[in-house]
């Protein structure tokens, strides 16, 4: 491997060195999320050959018995985090309450709320999904035991983001409100190195991503905008293009590099929307403002919403800034065509 290549591992350090009062404990971190990233993508790689070696709760060739992805993935987030010793508690979407850091193992001031296997119902299917990290500082003090006041923070305070995506490769995405950098694993030798020097996601796109099945179930301002934007918002007045994976990383992934804007907004059935605050809106909020685009829930900057619960839900309009402040306007029904 030739010198200049900045792996993940350079990059958090060389970040970790602008602050003199770093104590390295956030590089820990980092290298330990980024562990547990290579561990899952491992796994999802061979996702297939679960149908020829055994299904879920059976013993493969080896004797070994076949997890689910998404319970491995999350064991193996949990796993890497406790190692760490960085964090004091952490918060899983696929678990109800705090998970607290295991007796043996130091204790740190940081505390991590994690998506570990996001769009999984993909799986079966071959299409992309991922993983989505968002990290705070605790708000208490460290003799006090951690509260969840500590973790129901807005999420202006975290102070990293990322998601890793598991697609035709697999890359980490990254911000500590520096920018946005992303790193592309070499399967050869187990690197995350930098691809994607400080991404800008484009002022205005021309692809509009939503679930239209529940086109009967949204508002009307949700229902003007979506009809807009297929007749008139692209570039010239031209209609947008429409691109729906299911799979928010892959979705919000491909419009952070094309421009354009995702929309999971409230319906007749999710009152709140569908997705999570805490494991999916905010860290891909802070991503997206970092690359110089948008987040809101309609009527509001995603990373200003104070969150009530762990397991929230929020309405989500994300992307491109222009085409989120265009949505606003049709969702607030300032606009009707
Ligand atoms: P999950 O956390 O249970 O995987 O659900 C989240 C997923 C997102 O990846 C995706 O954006 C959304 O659900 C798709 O929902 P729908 O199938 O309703 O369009
Ligand atoms: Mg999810």
């Amino acid at each position: 491997m030739n010198s200049f290549v900045m792996t993940l591992n350079r990059h958090i350090l060389e970040q970790e060195r602008l602050y003199p009062q770093a104590t390295g404990a956030f590089t820990n971190l980092l290298i330990d999320i980024a562990l547990a990233a290579k561990a899952i993508s491992h796994e999802v790689n061979k996702a297939g050959l679960l149908d020829i070696f055994g299904a879920v709760g059976t013993q493969n060739v080896f004797g070994e018995s076949q997890q689910k992805l998404d319970v491995m993935a999350n064991d193996a987030m949990i796993k890497a985090l406790n190692f760490s010793g960085t964090l004091c508690t952490m918060a899983s979407e696929e678990n109800e309450d705090l998970i607290p850091i295991a007796e043996e193992f130091p204790k740190g001031k940081y505390i991590c709320c994690f998506d570990p296997l996001d769009g999984s119902s993909n799986i079966d299917v071959n299409v992309s999904i991922g993983t989505i990290f968002s990290i705070f500082r605790r708000v208490t003090h460290e003799d006090q035991p951690v509260s969840l006041q500590d973790v129901l923070q807005p999420g202006y305070s975290q102070v990293c983001a990322g998601y890793v995506i598991y697609g035709s490769s697999t890359m980490l995405v990254y911000t500590t409100g520096a920018g946005v950098y992303g790193f592309t694993l070499d399967p050869d030798y187990g690197s995350f190195i930098l691809s994607h020097p400080k991404i800008k996601i484009p002022s205005k796109g021309k692809i509009y991503s939503v679930n239209e099945g529940n086109y009967y179930k949204w508002d009307e301002g949700v229902r003007n905008y979506v009809n807009w934007a297929k007749q008139y918002g692209g570039p010239d007045g031209a209609p947008m293009t429409g691109r729906y994976i299911g799979s928010l990383v892959a979705d919000f992934h491909r419009n952070l590099l094309k421009g354009g804007v995702f929309l999971y907004p409230a319906d007749s059935k999710n009152k709140n929307g569908k997705l999570r605050l805490m494991y999916e809106a905010n860290p891909l909020a802070f991503i997206v403002e970092q690359a110089g685009g948008k987040a809101s829930n309609g009527t509001q900057r995603i990373l200003d919403i104070q969150p009530q619960e762990l397991h929230q839900r929020t309405p989500l309009i994300i992307g491109s800034k222009e085409d989120v402040e265009i949505a606003e306007q049709f969702v607030q029904g300032k606009r009707t065509e």
